[in-house]
């Protein structure tokens, strides 16, 4: 049976493009939104989030009417839920968005309709989904309990695009189908070859769920291991951007980049998913947590000795975004730093974030100051470079040559 209707359930930054691209395919896409304003924004054909070409792609499927965001859930073939997954407690992932956006479709499913999970979660959440759909719908057969008999087919398919480049990567990348039973995994990659070049891959859901925690923790594996060489050079008095440079010259080496920390909602937070389910088993996954977690301390540490050595210290923190050429604050080590740096009083304290126009409560609260880059420039003794930003690479480096740096991101080692 073709899909002609389909639901996606939460519009942030996967639900969002995720309707536009199915709807720029010719598909009736309506979007189920907790938030009014974020409805209400959509219908009128903009966006409440940034990311590129969203707004152009968003406003072509409303205008065209084939986009639609609603607040209460109606029929559709099939089903696609990306609401967070954030942590509770100590690390714990905290299913009850997936929870209520299941409970909330449960009510208009039909025989024949496919649900699938695109929030990353951890192992089990799919057929959790699953129980708990059944609970709401005793008339209708889930594939938990009744297999290839179930009458609403349920499958995992995790997000894996890149913010900053969405629309690309959600046409592009490869795609992990894991269905509870195989006919879910058929009909889910029946839905996403709609709007896929990349290949499916079909598997089971928990191999899906685990595949997409397992591509996170890789990285933050990686990112914690270049970020303990950073320490390792400093005290033993080595650049290590030329040291990392010259390592992956090894044609099986290929060391990434060491940074003031991890941040996003994403690499920061799923390893923990992993630790939560296999805590005696998780050591390397745990650590690399712990060490990517310590970093914004020590750049804060190294910025106090640094600073100390002047009268007036004026400390400018460079970026303030989770990375580069991003407007995004949040879960971001920069934000983190200049407000330790700022709270802890080593100086007056500027802050450069070209992204934004006004500086987060957070910050201005303790006294921090949004300026332009040749302000911070000017007036600044002691530079922090925590992002680095299209402008900032753009810098000559004699502008830093009578100043004290902190280069977290090897700006000036490039
Ligand atoms: N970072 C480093 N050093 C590096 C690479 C990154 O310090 O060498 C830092 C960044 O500065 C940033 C953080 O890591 O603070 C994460 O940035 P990122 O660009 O590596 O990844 P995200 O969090 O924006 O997106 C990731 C992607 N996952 C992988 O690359 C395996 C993306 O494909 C996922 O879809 C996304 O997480 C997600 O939603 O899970």
């Amino acid at each position: 049976m073709a899909f002609k209707t389909i639901s996606v359930v939460g519009l942030g930054y996967i639900g969002l493009p995720t309707a536009a691209v199915f709807a720029s395919r010719g598909l009736d896409v309506v979007g189920v939104e907790v938030s009014e304003k974020a409805v209400n924004t959509i219908n009128a054909g903009n966006v409440h989030i940034v990311e590129p070409d969203l707004d152009m792609v968003v406003r072509g499927a409303v205008h065209a009417g084939r986009l639609r965001a609603t607040l209460t859930p109606e029929p559709a073939d099939a089903f696609m839920i990306a609401v967070p997954t954030p942590f509770k407690g100590e690390n714990e992932p905290d299913l009850s968005y997936i929870e209520s956006a299941g409970k909330n479709i449960a009510s208009v499913l039909k025989k024949g309709d496919l649900v699938v999970l695109e929030s990353t979660s951890p192992v089990g959440a799919t057929e959790c989904l699953s129980r708990w759909l059944a609970e709401a719908r005793p008339d209708l057969n889930f594939p938990h309990n009744h297999g290839e008999e179930a009458d609403i087919q349920v499958a995992h398919c995790p997000e894996r695009v890149l913010p900053g480049k969405v629309l690309q990567e959600l046409v592009s990348n490869d795609r992990i189908i894991g269905g509870l039973t195989p006919y879910c995994t058929e009909r889910a990659t029946e839905l996403y070859e709609l709007i896929v070049t990349g290949e499916c891959f079909a598997t089971n859901a928990r191999t899906a769920e685990l595949a997409k925690l397992s591509e996170n923790s890789f990285r933050d594996v990686n990112i914690a291991f270049a970020n303990e060489l950073s320490t390792i050079c400093d005290q033993l008095d080595v650049n290590v951007w030329e040291l990392i440079r010259l390592t992956n010259r090894h044609p099986r080496v290929d060391v990434l980049s060491p940074g003031p920390g991890v941040g996003g909602h994403c690499i920061a937070v799923d390893p923990w998913f992993i630790v939560h389910s296999a805590p005696e088993r998780a050591k390397m996954i745990r650590l690399a947590r712990e060490i990517n977690n310590e970093k914004p301390l020590y750049v804060v540490d190294q910025v106090r000795e640094l600073a100390d050595q002047f009268k007036k210290p004026v400390i400018a923190c460079l970026g303030l975004a989770f990375k580069a050429n991003i407007d995004d604050l949040r879960e971001s080590p920069a934000m983190d730093i200049c407000e330790a740096i700022a709270k802890q009083g080593f100086g007056e304290v500027l802050a450069v974030e070209p992204n934004i126009s006004k500086l987060p409560e957070r910050l201005s609260r303790e006294g921090v100051v949004l300026v332009s880059i040749s302000e911070a420039l000017e007036r600044a003794n002691t530079i922090v470079i925590l992002v680095d930003h299209k402008p900032f690479i753009r810098l000559s480096k004699e502008k830093f040559a009578a100043k004290v740096v902190v280069d977290t991101r090897g700006l000036l080692s490039r």
